[in-house]
């Protein structure tokens, strides 16, 4: 029986990726009725869809995975410290078979609206194909990267050769082989499969709008022996994660830059610089994302590495990013991805200087000419964090529309719920912790699992986050983020995503704090039995 016997289920999961996995994982082990509505042919989220050659982990592969399970831990071997997209999707598959889970997994399933029912204290979702189901409660789990855009560039629709989004990569392995490949952007996404295709092209022309900072993944092979001792690891490395700021196992240094003299300081860079993962990033000086001073002594340091790698100096100088500070967005982590651009088969377009007119027929015009391709790739990347919440009609208490909500600024309870929005949880909402997204997915489903446990418990028909909870979390939010410097450069993790009108401003997308600050709230808000919501008793 369900919770309700008028509706269809107890909770309905929008996605398929691990957030949604875990969720459904956990409403078994409540014995809830739950079903998971999937847009994607099979499970695995962003590791389903992003299929581009190169696409890898950059954090390592046994940081980066669901903890809660032993059996899960000692089953599993990772065959590389960064593992490959192939290799990841197929844990997705084995985590999905090991708990059972693809029987309530609903796949071909895109939501279209969610409309919460007031006189129920229920959710009706529709999707795309007018099918309807409905739940007590819903979990959005629908990832904050999956919602790609293409370049608002005139013609994109007039190419007449094979035009593709990197998410939406075609199955077909040779598809470049000895072709001519132009490929838009120089993101994390671009920066992985540039390195990785520029073998089997004919020709790559990459144009560039931004160059970003990016140092070495330095990737290898995990040997059997040594997949042995990081088991034993286990224990350790997740309480690193959850000791450090933002998950990861990388600790910061709480030194500044102006502690060590300048010898000492280059000496630890070159050390940081030869180590493998986002420890050039994450285990830097302390000031590094925060003091403009500290920061350009860094990215100079980085900039004589891309000097001494690219042989063509006025290249060199274009990748070199002169307007923003290394760590300041996401940094891209390559392996390779500077040596492409020594090939001469590769060139690189800076459409700052030669802006793209258009797309045509046969290739890309630019200001000083045009360029003939049989392929394009777009690199683009997504309408992040609210993207995949926009194409959904949200509709909450009275109507009220999501997006409307939203407009005016992002406003949450904790990342997790939305104040209108009753009875819906949100895994990897806005303004919820980032960083190591796995650790992030685990925290947040538990603590929405034991709330919907304790509204089952107390016949709580309705859970709604209160006016001032959500007044006094999103200022907290705003607060986290004064004084980086992050916060003042476009990125999809500031909400700018130029391709799109509305995305022009930056906001605050994502809880800036230290992760342990953000669960200590979270936990306290259990403590207090959920005292900042409104809760409806039967
Ligand atoms: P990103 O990081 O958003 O990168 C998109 C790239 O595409 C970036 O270089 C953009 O330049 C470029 N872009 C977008 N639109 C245009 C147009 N119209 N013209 C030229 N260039 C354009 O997405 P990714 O997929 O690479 O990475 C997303 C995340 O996935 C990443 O951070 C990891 O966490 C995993 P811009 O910088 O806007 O000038």
């Amino acid at each position: 029986a369900t919770l309700d016997p008028q509706l269809d289920y107890d909770v309905l999961i929008i996605g398929a990726g691990q957030s949604g996995m875990y969720s459904l994982y956990r409403m078994h082990q409540l014995g809830l009725k739950s079903r998971i509505l999937e847009a994607g042919a099979g499970e695995g989220g962003t590791w389903f869809w992003n299929r581009y050659p190169g696409a890898r982990f950059d954090s390592e592969s046994y940081s980066y995975i669901f903890s809660f399970s032993q059996e899960l831990l000692d089953e599993w071997d990772w065959s590389e410290h960064f593992a490959g997209q192939e290799e990841t999707l197929r844990y997705c598959q084995y985590v999905a078979e090991k708990f059972n889970l693809k029987k309530d997994m609903q796949f071909n399933t895109r939501i279209s609206s969610a409309h919460f029912k007031q006189e129920t204290n229920s959710w009706m979702l529709t999707d795309e194909e007018g099918r309807t189901y409905t739940s007590k409660f819903i979990i959005t789990a629908m990832g904050i990267l999956n919602q790609p855009t293409l370049p608002n560039i005139p013609g994109v629709s007039d190419f007449k050769g094979h035009a593709f989004h990197t998410a939406r990569w075609p199955d077909d392995a040779s598809v470049l082989d000895g072709k001519r490949v132009g490929i838009i952007g120089t993101g994390a996404t671009a920066i992985q499969t540039i390195q990785e295709i520029y073998h089997s092209v004919g020709s790559l022309t990459v144009f560039q709008r931004t160059p970003n900072w990016t140092a070495p993944l330095r990737n290898a092979k995990i040997r059997p022996e040594e997949m042995g001792s990081i088991r034993k690891q286990y224990p350790e490395i997740f309480q690193k994660c959850l000791d450090s700021y933002a998950c990861f196992i990388h600790l910061s240094d709480p030194r500044s830059v102006f502690d060590l003299t300048p010898e000492e300081r280059e000496r630890h860079w070159e050390d940081l610089y030869s180590k493998a993962g986002f420890s050039k990033w994450l285990s830097n000086f302390r000031d590094i994302g925060t003091d403009r001073e500290a920061n350009e002594l860094f990215s100079k340091f980085i900039a004589n590495k891309i000097r001494q790698r690219v042989k063509d100096p006025v290249t060199a100088e274009k990748l070199i990013p002169k307007n923003h500070g290394f760590g300041t967005r996401r940094v891209p982590l390559e392996g390779g991805y500077y040596e492409a651009f020594n090939q001469p088969n590769v060139t690189l377009v800076d459409i700052n200087e030669n802006p793209i007119k258009s797309i045509a027929e046969n290739g890309i015009k630019t200001k000083d000419g045009d360029f003939e391709f049989d392929i394009i790739i777009y690199a683009t990347g997504f309408d992040a964090v609210t993207g995949s919440f926009n194409a959904v009609d949200f509709k909450g208490i009275d109507g009220l529309k999501l997006k409307d909500v939203w407009n005016e600024g992002i406003q949450t309870f904790l990342g997790l719920t939305v104040r209108g929005f009753p009875n819906m949880f949100m895994i990897m909402g806005p303004h919820q912790m980032f960083g190591n997204i796995p650790r992030s997915i685990e925290y947040a489903v538990k603590w929405v699992a034991e709330l919907i446990e304790y509204c089952r418990d107390n016949q709580i028909t309705c859970a709604e986050a209160t006016e001032e909870a959500v007044r006094a979390w999103t200022e907290h939010v705003h607060d986290c983020a004064k004084g980086l410097l992050a916060t003042e450069i476009d990125s999809w993790m500031t909400g700018v995503n130029k391709n799109l009108k509305h995305k022009q401003k930056r906001t605050i997308a994502r809880y800036n704090g230290p992760a342990p600050g953000y669960r200590k709230r979270c936990d306290e808000v259990k403590a207090r039995e959920y005292s900042d919501l409104r809760l409806v008793k039967l």
